[in-house]
């Protein structure tokens, strides 16, 4: 597959962000210096971005409590992310959302979201608010192989089709829910055929290749903004670190963790394709890596001399009346 150089560009820079955004939140939090429960994205950041990259600011995606990777993509500020990180009344949701309710309605993004399977059912509220309004949007839901046996999942997926609304289900395989590996937890082994059951078409992709997403996700895209009803992609993937940071991981294969990153990183992938290919050089990425670094490390310069919110902001959008006006 070919594209044009500055998307090429932008994919790498784009996956590059993600992966030292969660390394450097990881070191944070260890530090002590984040606060609160964190799920981090490292080694799935293709899925977010061969979709993403496929998508308008307009059109809208609804994330997980794995959220941080699905935001960045859709262009969500990293600055203003890493200060809601740190708590900070600057941050995106003015350090009320934190890792796992990260949200910007001006870039299309509905919010992570701490309920498995949460996200599906908004994603056909927000199409059938586009189909309603034929302004040509999709909105994408992602969630992972936990969600999949959920029955909010199964009724977004009917709805979808039974409404015909360009919903698109991105389904990420990491093997696990929580500790529990799919092949424990999901009764049948053939995910895709039993989805497509529900009459909408799903592309499989590698999660560890852009490419294979990009690729898998246009198709998906192209249906549903054609008005065909929904579609789905299911991508297979890795996550690199535990379920949530602290997990001590006792349920992997021993060398699992090791292997993964060595065999199934995307950024190493990508180098490789590049380099055969000729399209980029090592050094137009090196290049990146190094805007990546510096932009990473104002974000924490910011987010720890950013300020915390005062007392009275605490209680500030707590509550909201429906004519409209925000009430303390
Ligand atoms: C409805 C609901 N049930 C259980 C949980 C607890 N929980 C949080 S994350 C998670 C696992 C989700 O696995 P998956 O969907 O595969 O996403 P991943 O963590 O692998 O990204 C569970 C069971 C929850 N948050 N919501
Ligand atoms: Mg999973």
């Amino acid at each position: 597959m070919s594209l044009p150089k500055e998307k090429l560009l932008r994919a790498y820079r784009q996956m590059k962000t993600i992966r030292e955004f969660e390394e450097r939140a990881h070191a944070e939090i260890m530090n002590g210096q984040i606060a609160g429960f964190t799920h981090l994205y490292t080694g799935q950041e293709a899925n977010a971005v061969g979709v993403c990259e496929h998508l308008d600011n307009d059109d809208t995606i609804i994330s997980t409590h794995r959220g941080h990777g699905h935001c960045i993509a859709k262009g969500a500020d990293v600055i203003g992310m890493m200060k809601e990180l740190f708590g900070s009344s600057e941050g995106l949701c003015k350090g009320k959302g934190g890792s796992m309710h990260v949200a910007d309605m001006e870039k299309g993004i509905l919010g992570a979201n701490g309920i498995v399977a949460g996200g599906p059912p908004i994603s056909v509220g927000a199409a059938l608010a586009a189909r309603i309004r034929k302004n040509g949007r999709v909105a994408v839901s992602f969630s992972g192989d936990g969600s999949v046996n959920q029955g909010t999942c199964f009724e977004a997926m009917n709805l979808a089709v039974v409404l015909k609304v360009p919903a698109v289900f991105v389904i990420e395989n990491n093997y696990y829910s929580e500790h529990t590996n799919i092949s424990y937890a999901v009764g049948c082994d053939d995910l895709k055929a039993r989805t497509e059951g529900f009459g909408f078409p799903v592309f499989v992709a590698d999660g560890a290749d852009f490419f294979s997403v990009y690729e898998a996700a246009g198709k998906a895209i192209e249906h549903a903004r054609a008005g065909n009803g929904p579609a789905g992609v299911f991508a297979e993937t890795g996550r690199f670190h535990g379920h949530f940071v602290g997990d001590p991981q006792t349920y992997r294969a021993e060398g699992e963790l090791d292997d993964l990153r060595e065999n199934s990183c995307c950024l190493k992938n990508f180098r490789t394709t590049m380099q055969a290919s000729g399209e980029l050089s090592m050094e137009e990425l090196d290049a990146i890596d190094a805007e990546v670094m510096t932009l990473i490390e104002e974000s924490v310069s910011a987010a720890k001399a950013a300020a915390r919110p005062t007392p009275e902001q605490v209680t500030e959008d707590v509550y909201i009346n429906y004519s409209g006006q925000a009430s303390a």
